[in-house]
C-alpha cells in the first residue's frame, strides 16, 4: 500500500491515507511523510486508533520528543501529553499560537491525537507563516527581514490560570524561572526547504525588539491579523482517531473553545526542534 496525498487547500493541509500508524513506518514511507509535511505543512490522517506509545514512537521518527513543563502526561509515556477538558483548563489554545516558541529551540513539529470529540464544535484551525509572508508586501518583507521579537511563556501560561493550587504556583515559578523571555528572527527561514515564514505569534510574542514600544504594538497587531486571514488557513473538523501532524516551524494554530461541557480528549507528542534563523 502506498501512501496517497489529497491536498485540502492552497496555503497548507492534505489529507493522507495508505499508512497504518500504529505500526511502525518503513524509511520509505517516513520519508514519504516528511516530504508531505515539508509541502503542505499540516498532515491529517483519519481512523489511526493509536496508544501512546504508538504515538511516541510514530513522532520519534522525525525527532526527539519534548517533555511539556506544565501540561498532563500519560505516566507510562511522559512524552505524551494530555488535553482533557475534565482536567485541565485547555481555553488557552483559543489563540493563534506556534507551540512553546518561548523555548530557544521551539517545536519542530507535533502529532495530536483525537480520543474524544464532541459532537460537533471544537475544531482546530492552522495557519501557513509561508503564505502570510508571501502576501506581504514587498517593502513590508524589507522593513521586517532582520528584525527579532521577544517570545514569553507568561503571555499565553498567565499566573492566574496556572497558579492556583501551591504546586502548581511551584511549577509555574519554576518554568518561569528556566524560561525567561527570549527572542527568535520575525522572519523564519525553514532549515529544511529553505522557505521563509513569518514567525510571531499572538500566544507567546511580546514585542518587536528594534522598534519603539507603540510601533512594535502596532505592527504585532497588523501582522498577527494579516497572519491568520482565512486565505492562510485550514479549520479541521475532528472525528475520534484523528491524527494531526503539524510543522510547527512554519505554521499557527488555534484550538476553537465552542464545545464546552462535553469532554474533548487529546493526546500530543511534541518533537524537539531547532533554534530559529
Ligand atoms: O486541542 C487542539 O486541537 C490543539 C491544542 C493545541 O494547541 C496543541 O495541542 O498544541
Ligand atoms: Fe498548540
Amino acid at each position: 500500500m502506498s501512501i496517497d496525498i489529497q491536498p485540502l487547500s492552497p496555503a497548507l493541509g492534505a489529507q493522507i491515507s495508505g499508512v497504518d500508524l500504529s505500526r511502525d513506518l518503513t524509511g520509505e514511507q517516513r520519508n514519504a511523510i516528511e516530504r508531505a509535511l515539508l509541502d503542505h505543512q499540516v498532515l491529517f490522517f483519519r481512523d489511526q486508533p493509536i496508544t501512546p506509545q504508538q504515538q511516541a514512537r510514530f513522532a520519534a521518527h522525525f525527532g526527539d520528543l519534548h517533555v511539556h513543563p506544565i501540561y498532563p502526561n500519560v505516566p507510562e509515556q511522559p512524552e505524551v501529553l494530555i488535553l482533557d477538558t475534565a482536567v485541565t483548563d485547555v481555553r488557552d489554545n483559543a489563540i493563534w499560537h506556534t507551540d512553546v516558541t518561548f523555548l530557544p529551540t521551539p517545536a519542530l513539529g507535533a502529532v495530536l491525537s483525537a480520543k474524544q470529540v464532541p459532537a460537533y464544535g471544537g475544531d482546530t484551525l492552522w495557519a501557513s507563516g509561508i503564505a502570510a509572508f508571501e502576501a506581504l508586501s514587498r517593502p513590508m518583507q524589507t522593513l521586517l527581514d532582520g528584525l527579532t521579537a521577544t517570545h514569553d511563556f507568561t503571555r499565553s501560561f498567565p499566573l492566574e490560570r496556572f497558579g492556583s493550587t501551591a504546586v502548581d504556583l511551584a511549577r509555574w515559578e519554576e518554568t518561569r524561572r528556566k524560561n525567561p523571555p527570549l527572542s527568535h528572527p520575525v522572519i523564519r527561514t525553514h532549515p529544511v526547504s529553505g522557505r521563509r515564514a513569518l514567525f510571531v505569534n499572538d500566544g507567546f510574542t511580546t514585542r518587536i525588539n528594534e522598534l519603539d514600544a507603540a510601533e512594535s504594538d502596532a505592527i504585532l497587531k497588523l501582522l498577527f491579523a494579516h497572519s491568520t486571514r482565512p486565505e492562510f488557513t485550514l479549520r479541521w473538523r475532528w472525528q475520534a482517531n484523528d491524527v494531526a501532524m503539524w510543522d510547527n516551524r512554519v505554521t499557527q494554530h488555534y484550538a476553537v473553545d465552542d464545545y464546552r461541557p462535553q469532554r474533548r480528549v487529546m493526546h500530543r507528542a511534541t518533537i524537539l526542534g531547532d533554534a530559529p534563523f
